[in-house]
């Protein structure tokens, strides 16, 4: 239903089209070189309207919500109130969720910190820049460390850097009227050590709702995104963290790649972009596209979510938006597979769009939050863990607050996950904390001894006294997301052998592209039940 100034359907809609129907994107100049350049014919992907007024539909709906006193508990969980009304789930089968709790803002962005802190950030709400806040998962304390110079980051892409700190391309022309939606070509830096927010170096064009990808050897791409409402950015940028400085690629690199393109990078060192019609393989050597396999959806748009599973040679596709509608139905890439053919796995319980997915410390991934309607409508409130051994889901106990779009979701070090955000409703402000099944499995094994950092291919000890039933070890590079797409979380399986005494030896990822180098979470895992996690710099 299109209640409260909410967009129906088309998030990527125009303005015009939300009482116009369906939107049409925009053709533009850039857009038609580019499509001739990378020879890509194919129609704009489900999802791929014209794209203004994000930030409008979302202040607009909050404030006809706020006026039509909708924004009860009630009246946002919607049809599935008595999801959450039903009895106490087995937190051993189901989890458990905490109740809401407030963050102080929306966290639209959300990026997990090797200091233990998340940094959480939102539009600038009556301060100079953008709001922003650490919140502490142990103690629960949050901290607000706006911008002080006049800066919106929302929009941006982020990637974390080697070193920890957070970088972030671009974002939303500061205050801009309220009727349009444009980019900016500044980059951000956030320091963990001193919170402090710097500029860097200046992109060559805005850029709103890129992504940015870290490669093997530390240094970023910028992807995508448009620099206003009419106008793609299709060149692509290289960040070097060390020279701070930004660099623009050959043409051969540009391409129309609409907003916050699904990327990952590959054990070849490719980045696989995956969620429109067709799959692209872009190698930064040559700076150059390959063409890859068609989705078996068609491609499912802007508002699915991907993940690159464990193992590092699969990348999966779930849920969005396909002729039209949210579906339930999710795909698999096998990198290793010949030829390449994205397959049909199992579906989700629930169609979602605008759900986020979490590697969770035992491997599985966590998909929670989305809806099936509009940008806040018909919220999907049990979330469900995919098994990649199995290919099966499994239904969790469901959260209290809708979490659609402008929500996130990340794996915190100690094995929970923090789900927070939507920018609608009551409950915008808060987040909820969901323990898996796995942390009611039994006694947890304990680090007690790890190496802050690690190179590539080594061994390495891990002290622990539960050497002799540990069953996995791995490394999760934290996570940083926005818009249902999470730019930096990995799963990193890593061999080991216990040393008989008081540990385990461990063997570090054999390359940079296996795992890029930055802060990593160390987790021992004991009869499926994970540890608290150790911080590991890799590289
Ligand atoms: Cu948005």
């Amino acid at each position: 239903m299109r209640g409260f100034g909410v967009p129906a359907d088309n998030e990527q809609g125009l303005i015009g089209s939300v009482q116009q129907g369906p939107a049409r994107r925009p053709e533009s100049a850039a857009r038609s070189a580019a499509a001739g350049l990378a020879g890509d014919a194919e129609p704009p992907p489900a999802g791929a309207g014209g794209r203004i007024g994000r930030r409008t539909f979302l202040l607009a709906g909050s404030a006809a919500a706020a006026l039509a006193g909708t924004g009860s508990l009630k009246g946002l969980l919607g049809s599935s109130a008595p999801k959450a009304a039903a009895l106490p789930a087995d937190p051993t089968v189901a989890g458990q969720w905490t109740a809401p709790f407030d963050l102080t803002l929306i966290s639209i962005h959300a990026v997990m910190l090797h200091t233990g802190k998340v940094l959480l950030f939102s539009w600038p709400n009556n301060t100079v820049g953008s709001d922003a806040v650490l919140y502490d998962p142990v103690s629960g304390s949050v901290t607000s460390i706006p911008l002080n110079y006049q800066r919106d980051i929302f929009c941006g892409g982020m990637t974390v850097l080697p070193d920890g700190r957070v970088f972030i391309a671009g974002g939303h022309i500061y205050l801009s009227p309220i009727l349009r939606t444009e980019g900016v070509a500044n980059t951000t830096l956030f320091d963990p050590a001193s919170s402090a927010w710097t500029e860097g170096p200046t992109m060559d064009v805005a850029r709103w709702y890129p992504t940015s990808a870290q490669l093997g050897d530390g240094t970023v791409r910028i992807f995508g995104g448009v620099m206003n409402n009419s106008t793609d950015a299709i060149t692509v940028d290289a960040y070097d963290p060390s020279a701070n400085t930004l660099t623009t690629l050959p043409a051969s690199a540009s391409k129309v790649m609409y907003l916050y393109p699904r990327l990952k990078l590959t054990t070849s060192g490719l980045v696989a972009w995956t969620n429109m019609g067709t799959t692209y393989f872009f190698n930064p050597a040559t700076a150059v596209w390959a063409t890859g396999p068609r989705l078996t959806s068609g491609g499912r748009g802007e508002r699915d979510t991907s993940v690159l599973l464990p193992g590092l040679t699969k990348i999966m596709e779930i849920g969005g938006k396909v002729s039209g509608a949210a579906v339930k139905t999710a795909e698999i890439l096998d990198l290793s597979a010949s030829p390449l053919a994205w397959k049909t796995t199992a579906s989700m319980n629930f169609a979602r769009w605008w759900h986020n997915a979490v590697l969770l410390a035992d491997g599985t991934v966590l998909v929670v939050g989305g809806g099936a309607s509009g940008a806040y409508g018909a919220p999907v409130l049990t979330p469900e863990i995919y098994d990649p051994a199995s290919a099966t889901w499994t239904q969790m106990a469901p959260q209290a607050a809708p979490r659609m779009y402008h929500s996130t979701a990340l794996l915190l070090p100690d094995g929970r996950v923090l789900s927070a955000g939507q920018s609608h409703g009551s409950l915008q402000n808060t987040g909820e904390i969901f323990s898996p099944p796995y942390l009611f499995a039994g006694p947890r094994p304990t680090i007690t001894g790890a190496p802050a950092s690690i190179g590539y291919n080594q061994q390495f000890t891990i002290t622990t006294p539960d050497f002799a039933s540990i069953g996995r070890v791995a490394l999760v590079k934290a996570g940083s997301v926005t818009h249902s797409c999470n730019f930096d979380q990995r799963y990193v399986d890593l061999t080991y052998q216990s040393n008989g005494s008081n540990g385990l030896t461990a063997t570090s990822p054999p390359d940079s592209n296996h795992a890029p180098p930055g802060w990593y979470m160390l987790f021992i895992l004991s009869s499926g039940v994970p540890s608290v996690a150790s911080w590991v710099q890799v590289g």
